[in-house]
């Protein structure tokens, strides 16, 4: 089969050229709901323990989401976002607090 991206070497092996990644993926943005019953410590914990953030950085987002009712905790490709949305929650529902978590997608710029 002929194939531009095949290439055959000099020991008569063939093998395939990695496809070259033109896109860059889209990212997401995930983002944390400012509600009046979870308490700032469990928002801080979810923050250190699922997005990998020292005390401080916790502590500045979540008082960021208390005082301007959102805040972003990180920027992930498609998946990862999924994964740390369902975790956030999951987490929150397990400790019955009605803390929200989404995502969305971030404003692509113009190279
Ligand atoms: N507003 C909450 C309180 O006063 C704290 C809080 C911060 C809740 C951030 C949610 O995403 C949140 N206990």
């Amino acid at each position: 089969m002929s194939n531009s991206r095949e290439i055959t070497r000099s020991s008569g092996t063939s093998v395939e050229e990695a496809k070259p990644r033109l896109k860059k993926p889209r990212m997401y943005r995930v983002l944390l709901m400012n509600d009046d019953y979870t308490p700032m410590e469990f928002v801080v914990r979810i923050l250190r323990k699922i997005f990998r953030l020292t005390e401080e950085q916790s502590v500045q987002i979540m008082l960021k989401v208390h005082t301007e009712g959102s805040g972003v905790c990180g920027v992930f490709t498609a998946e990862i976002a999924e994964t740390r949305v369902r975790e956030v929650l999951g987490l929150a529902r397990e400790h019955q607090h009605p803390l929200k978590c989404t995502m969305e997608p971030e404003k692509r710029h113009v190279i």
